[in-house]
C-alpha cells in the first residue's frame, strides 16, 4: 500500500512530519474513488453476509474411475437466496482450511442453486484403488466465504458382487456384517474386520479375498488346504488356522504385519517362508 511504503522512505522525520497529513489525505480520496469494496472490485456493493457452510458433504456413488458427492446448496446471504460459486477440491490427506490451499481444485462444478436445494456432482478421472479426501466452500458474487465444508473420503473401484462358495463361511460374514439376505459387494466385505469361524467344515476360502480390511480372523478346525485367498489380506495382524490340513504357509509370506499367527495341528513341514 502507498502509505507503508511511504514510511519505508529514508527521508528526515522533519519532512515526513509535513508529508504525512498530505499522504494520509491521498489514501482517503483514493478509497472514496474505488468505493471503499472489499476487493476494489466494480461489482455489487459487498452484502456482508457469507453463504451459511456446508457440512453435510458426501459420498453417494463410487466406481473404478469416479466418485458422485451430494450437498445440501446454502445461500447468498446464509440460507437465504442463490450464492455465486462452489470450489470442490480434492487431496490425498483429509482436508481443512489448514491445507485447503494445497488441495486440488476440480473443474466442471455447476452454479449454485437457491438455497436448500440437494447438489450432485460426480468427479471422474480418477484412479482405480486410490483413496481421495473431498472438500468444497461455496462463496457468494462478493466472494464471501464461510469456509471450507466437511471433509469426506472414498476409494475408487469396481462395486462388484462377491461369491463365496462355502455357506458356512458366507452365514458367518453375513453375521458379522448383518446382512442375512441380498447381494455381497466389495464394499460390504470390507466393512468386515474381525471374522471367527470355529468347527464348521470349511475348506473353500473363495469370498475372503475380496476382505481386504480384516485384521482378526481365526479358522480355528476347519478343513482348510490352500491358503493361496489370503494372501493379499495384508491388514492381519492376528491370524488362527490350528486344526486344518495346511501343508503349504507360502501364501502367508507377504502378511509382514502379523504378530500373532496359530498354525498347530497341521501338516506344514517348512515354515522357512515365514521368516
Ligand atoms: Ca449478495
Ligand atoms: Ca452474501
Amino acid at each position: 500500500m502507498t502509505s507503508k511504503s511511504s514510511t519505508l522512505l529514508p527521508v528526515s522525520s522533519l519532512r515526513t512530519l509535513f508529508l504525512a497529513p498530505w499522504i494520509a489525505m491521498q489514501l482517503i480520496s483514493l478509497l472514496m474513488l474505488i468505493g471503499c469494496s472489499g476487493d476494489g472490485g466494480t461489482g455489487p456493493e459487498d452484502d456482508g453476509t457469507a453463504p451459511a457452510p456446508i457440512t453435510d458433504l458426501s459420498v453417494i456413488g463410487f466406481d473404478t474411475h469416479s466418485v458422485t458427492l451430494q450437498w445440501t446448496a446454502s445461500g447468498d446471504d446464509d440460507m437465504t437466496g442463490t450464492a455465486t460459486s462452489y470450489d470442490l477440491r480434492y487431496a490425498a490427506e483429509f482436508i481443512t482450511y489448514l491445507n485447503w490451499d494445497r488441495a486440488v481444485p476440480i473443474s466442471g462444478e455447476s452454479a449454485p442453486r437457491p438455497a436448500g436445494s440437494i447438489e450432485t456432482m460426480q468427479v471422474t478421472g480418477l484412479n482405480e484403488n486410490e483413496t481421495y479426501f473431498f472438500a468444497l466452500s461455496i462463496s457468494d458474487e462478493e466472494s464471501n466465504s464461510p469456509g471450507v465444508s466437511n471433509c469426506v473420503t472414498a476409494t475408487c473401484y469396481e462395486n462388484a458382487e462377491v461369491t463365496f462358495l462355502d455357506a458356512q463361511l458366507e452365514t458367518a460374514v453375513r453375521a458379522q456384517l448383518t446382512k442375512p439376505t441380498g447381494p455381497l459387494y466389495r464394499s460390504d466385505v470390507r466393512q468386515l474386520f474381525d471374522l471367527w469361524v470355529e468347527s464348521a467344515g470349511i475348506a473353500d476360502l473363495t469370498g475372503l479375498q475380496e476382505c481386504i480390511n480384516l485384521d482378526h480372523l481365526a479358522l480355528y478346525d476347519n478343513a482348510i488346504g490352500n491358503l493361496t485367498l489370503l494372501a493379499n489380506l495384508t491388514r492381519l495382524v492376528e491370524l488362527s488356522l490350528s486344526i486344518n490340513q495346511i501343508g503349504d504357509v507360502t501364501p502367508l509370506a507377504g502378511l509382514t504385519g502379523l504378530y500373532a499367527l496359530r498354525l498347530g495341528y497341521n501338516q506344514i513341514d517348512d515354515i522357512s517362508a515365514l521368516s
